[in-house]
């Protein structure tokens, strides 16, 4: 009897901690889209684009990620804001930046430098956000 009541406890609290875990996990798991390569258009959503690249080709130490944001008719806009989040996604939680922002240039371009301490895979997370909300989710995949 005793094992019973042992073994309807422990199911119960599987129950519950899979009920609490999962939903909470899937939350914390945004989806990063992969982008098309630099330079070309990337649509994020209602007809704006945006268009991304490096001051050089990705190597060891500090590139400069340039990126630009347009509206449908073509006009620059400046008043999103960028997050860049870059890591090694074979080493995850090694190399991770965090979330950062990028910041506006003059020219109306948004900036972010990019640390890259070995040679590997790297990946850069990019997160859009208009007016308080996430509009686009991606992310850029490159060896070096
Ligand atoms: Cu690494």
């Amino acid at each position: 009897m005793k094992k019973n009541v042992v073994l309807v406890i422990t199911l119960v609290i599987i129950v519950v901690v899979m009920l609490v875990a999962i939903p909470a996990g899937a939350q914390q798991k945004p989806v990063f889209l992969p982008m098309p390569d630099p330079g070309k258009k990337v649509p994020i959503g209602n007809g704006y684009y945006l268009i991304y690249g490096f001051d050089k080709r990705p190597k060891l130490g500090t590139v400069i990620m340039k990126l630009e944001v347009f509206t449908g008719d073509g006009k620059k806009d400046t008043t999103l804001e960028i997050k860049g989040d870059t890591g090694m996604p074979s080493m995850r939680g090694a190399h991770e930046s965090g979330d950062r922002v990028f910041t506006l240039s003059k020219k109306g371009d948004y900036l972010l430098p990019v640390n890259i301490v070995m040679p590997g895979d790297w990946e850069i997370r990019l997160t859009v956000i208009k007016e308080g909300k996430v509009i686009f989710r991606g992310r850029h995949n490159f060896d070096v």
